[in-house]
């Protein structure tokens, strides 16, 4: 095995194994790297690299896990404790769509109390209000815990939260795959089968969603193919993942601070993720966790996706990552058009959009 050989496959559109996959996270050659993932990522998006006007909205980041990556979680009644009601979230979801968004994504801790109903009005409640806007919410983790919590299946809890008008599934709470690391850092966690099943049946039921991996703390490069080797085939049997996002570990207000990710390690993650996972149509490159600067390098190194416009993440904020709240779309525009890629305004489904008037003035 050799960088040639691997490339030649690659330029011949040949999908790469678990090895092949180790070997070019380990290469130097870098520049082979990139050019390989470019290779990847232009033979499914041409020239384009997407963004979205979006909002984040965290209901509550109240959660029963303990695990020692997250900034975020508070246990009940815990100083720093939040949860939103439904008026204050809506008041939330008010100011994205003043601002043109056409997506909220809505995720939160796991919360032991917060009643069936919560979750279904706030859904309801949402649609009602902004019916154009796609409601991407609850990661597969938040799912499986609802289903346990009120006793019903993961089909059935998807099927009740789809009629109250859920669009899609996020990507997050997949962490990392391998067995030992989430002993480490998330022993309470739900099993890796889980979180692959709630987005199977998820797929099946019709809905699209993402698959995170969180990166950069303690886990080997064999851990890092493990991950994206349980992906691949779930792909190749639903077709139901529309973006990969590598999520780069931030590690302050974590019972890992300290940990640190290099900007190396950033390149052969995004590009080897890119290669391998060769039947996932997009990969992001989420600047809230990479930094704007690193996040528009790596539309050179495979992702096309610039994620959107964010506003109001805590999750990672909370971690002390020293990204901005919010970019705004000429920022992002303008990343993107420097990177020699052209920008181009998506919803949720990566359908483009074109707007017909400028933008609202950004409120808060
Ligand atoms: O599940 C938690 C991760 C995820 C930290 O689907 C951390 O479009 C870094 O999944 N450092 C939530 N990461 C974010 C997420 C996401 C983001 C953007 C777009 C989409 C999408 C999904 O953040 C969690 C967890 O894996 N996380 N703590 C931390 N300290």
């Amino acid at each position: 095995m050799n960088i040639h050989s691997i490339e030649e496959k690659v330029r011949a559109g040949g999908r790469i194994d678990e090895d092949e996959a180790l070997f070019l996270f380990h290469t130097q050659d870098i520049h082979a790297l990139g050019r390989m993932a470019e290779m990847a990522r232009r033979r499914w998006n041409g020239n384009r690299v997407y963004y979205i006007v979006n909002r984040h909205i965290n209901y509550s980041n109240v959660c029963v896990d303990s695990c020692k990556f997250c900034a975020f979680a508070r246990k009940p009644g815990k100083n720093g404790a939040f949860e939103y009601s439904i008026e204050e979230m809506v008041e939330r979801a008010e100011r994205g769509a003043a601002e043109g968004a056409t997506e909220f994504h809505i995720v939160g801790g796991l919360h032991p109390a917060l009643p069936y109903e919560y979750y279904l009005d706030l859904l309801r409640t949402l649609k009602a209000r902004f019916p154009a806007i796609h409601l991407k919410c609850f990661t597969a983790v938040e799912i499986s815990h609802m289903a346990r919590l009120f006793h019903r299946g993961i089909e059935q809890m998807l099927r009740d939260l789809i009629d109250a008008g859920l669009g899609s599934l996020p990507g997050g709470g997949a962490e990392m795959f391998s067995q030992r690391v989430r002993d480490i850092l998330c022993p309470e966690k739900l099993y890796v089968e889980e979180w692959l099943e709630v987005h199977r049946t998820a797929h099946r039921l019709g809905l699209r969603s993402n698959a995170t991996m969180l990166y950069g703390h303690v886990e080997q490069p064999e851990e890092i193919i493990d991950h994206l080797a349980h992906i691949r085939p779930l792909q190749d049997e639903s077709g139901g993942f529309l973006t990969f996002i590598p999520l780069r570990f931030q590690s302050r207000n974590t019972r890992l601070e300290g940990v640190m990710c290099t900007g190396l390690k950033d390149l052969r993650v995004h590009a080897v993720s890119r290669i391998y996972l060769d039947n996932v149509p997009h990969m992001k490159s989420y600047w809230t966790m990479l930094g704007v600067k690193c996040a528009q390098v790596m539309l050179q190194f495979g992702a096309d996706d610039f994620d959107g416009t964010v506003v109001d993440e805590k999750i990672v904020h909370m971690a002390g990552s020293s990204s901005p709240k919010r970019l705004h779309v000429s920022e992002i525009r303008r990343l993107i058009e420097e990177a020699g890629r052209e920008p181009v305004e998506r919803n949720t489904l990566f359908e483009p959009i074109t707007r017909t008037e400028p933008l609202p003035a950004v409120t808060a």
